[in-house]
Order: C-alpha cells, then sequence, then structure tokens
C-alpha cells in the first residue's frame, strides 16, 4: 500500500499543509487506498510536503506529480468525463491555487505578526521530539526561511493590502465560476475541487483572521461548498457549521 507522508491534522482540518491536504483528498477521490504515516522531514525527496513512498518503496516528492503517477498506474482519472475546455479550466484554477493562492496563504501565517504569534505554537507542536528550549528557536528560524521564500516568489514585495487584494480576486473567481454547481464541474467532485477545496479551507476555516477569509466566508456558495467536499471526501471529520471556528482545537 501507498504511505502517505505528512504532519497531523490541525483545528478540525485533515491537514493545514494544503498540499498534503490536496494529496491526501485526491487519494480518497480516486479510491487508492493509503497508509498516512508520520512526518520525517529527513527523508522529504525535495525538501517539501508532502510525500509518498509507493508499494515498492520509492520516494516520492511533489502533489502534483504524484498525482500523475498515481493516475497513470493505478488507471484512475476522477477527470475523465471532462471536457478538453473544462480539462484547461481545471489546470488554470489548481495552479491558480498552487502558484498565487498559496503565498496568500503564506503571507497570512508567517508575515502578519498577530497571526504569526498563534501559528507559531502550531509549528512547535508539529515538532515532535524536539527539545523544548529550542522550540521557539527552530519555529523563528523556519518562519525566516518561509519568509525568504515568499520575497523570492514575489508576493512578499507587496503590501498587506495588495496581497489581500490579490488573494480576494482568486475567492472571487472560484466563487463565481461555482456558481451553484455542487462542484466545480457539476455533480461530482473532480482533480480540481481536491485542490480548490484543500487551499480554500485553509485559508476561510482556520483562525487567522484577514480579509480574504472575511471575504470567503461571505460568498454563501464557497461555506457551502467547503462543507460539502469535507463530507464527501472526509466523513470521518465533525460537520464544518456556520462558524469554523467551533471546531478549532
Ligand atoms: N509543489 C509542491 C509544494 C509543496 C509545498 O509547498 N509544501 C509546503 C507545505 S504546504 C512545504 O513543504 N513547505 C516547507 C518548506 O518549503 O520548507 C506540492 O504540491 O507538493
Amino acid at each position: 500500500m501507498i504511505r502517505l507522508v505528512q504532519p497531523r491534522g490541525f483545528w478540525g482540518l485533515p491537514n493545514l499543509s494544503p498540499a498534503c491536504m490536496k494529496l491526501e483528498s485526491w487519494l480518497r477521490l480516486a479510491g487508492i487506498p493509503y497508509l498516512a504515516v508520520p512526518l520525517d522531514l529527513a527523508q522529504t525527496p525535495k525538501g517539501k510536503i508532502p510525500y509518498i513512498y509507493l508499494e515498492d518503496g520509492t520516494r516520492m516528492g511533489d502533489s502534483t506529480l504524484i498525482i500523475e503517477h498515481l493516475k497513470a498506474t493505478y488507471g484512475r482519472e476522477p477527470d475523465a468525463r471532462l471536457t478538453a475546455e473544462q480539462r484547461a479550466i481545471s489546470l488554470a484554477f489548481r495552479r491558480m491555487m498552487k502558484e498565487d493562492f498559496y503565498w496568500v496563504i503564506v503571507h497570512t501565517r508567517y508575515k502578519e505578526e498577530r497571526n504569526w504569534e498563534c501559528y507559531r505554537q502550531v509549528v512547535i507542536d508539529m515538532m515532535d521530539g524536539v527539545p523544548e528550549e529550542k522550540q521557539t528557536i527552530l519555529a523563528d528560524f523556519y518562519r525566516k526561511r518561509i519568509l525568504e521564500q515568499l520575497q523570492g516568489q514575489g508576493m512578499g514585495l507587496h503590501t498587506a493590502d495588495e496581497v489581500y487584494r490579490l488573494g480576494i480576486e482568486d475567492v472571487r473567481a472560484v466563487s463565481d465560476f461555482l456558481g451553484d454547481k455542487p462542484f466545480l464541474f457539476g455533480e461530482e467532485p473532480t482533480t480540481a475541487d481536491a485542490t480548490v477545496s484543500a487551499y480554500l479551507a485553509n485559508q476561510l476555516q482556520v483562525p487567522l483572521e484577514c480579509p480574504v477569509k472575511d471575504f470567503g466566508l461571505s460568498r454563501d456558495n464557497l461555506v457551502r461548498y467547503l462543507q460539502r467536499t469535507r463530507a464527501r471526501l472526509f466523513p470521518e471529520l465533525p460537520r464544518m457549521e456556520s462558524s469554523p471556528l467551533e471546531y478549532a482545537s
């Protein structure tokens, strides 16, 4: 069986790493059995999470490349019914989440001082086995590294106001495209839903304040969409009611 290496869930979400939540969502969507195993950062093939061990023991990193590989090897294609046009739209939404919206999430968690005060504790809680006196230093060191990535990618060059304006436009695009449909491409979820719901949940359903979250939660169709994808893909988790904070722990 495939082994999925990722941190455990926090704040009532399956994972606070959007890329991890995306991959786990997709494995469930595709019906591919897996075993979630504790994170071993020393083994990451590309320095990022998630990664997996294939059945033959080969390690593989990057959620997108993993999904492509599993589609080919397991012959599972949750997007089979999509037209070429829908596949192109799906790709654009997935890339928007991964290459743009992800950095809005990073800004919110790591750059905003008041949010970092709260998120630092999550980072510390993930450090199983690190001596207590080193935890804060390591968390701050990790933050510095992530903020360097944010700067290098370019989102870190913007003011908070600019970052949030960009994030709100991403969320608005999803909400407008979703409209009244249960999932992005109709009655059944596809790879785009596995990705979009993971990134949106990580911004809208966490106890960190920002205008992007306020905007997203003001869109009823998105709130219902996140409840729907969660119920479909993670039925073992409690339902998120109107306030995601009710389930924050
Ligand atoms: N393209 C990668 C991105 C993965 C990614 O950005 N992972 C983040 C957590 S969501 C990470 O490992 N960050 C730690 C770091 O960059 O040091 C994928 O989709 O798997």
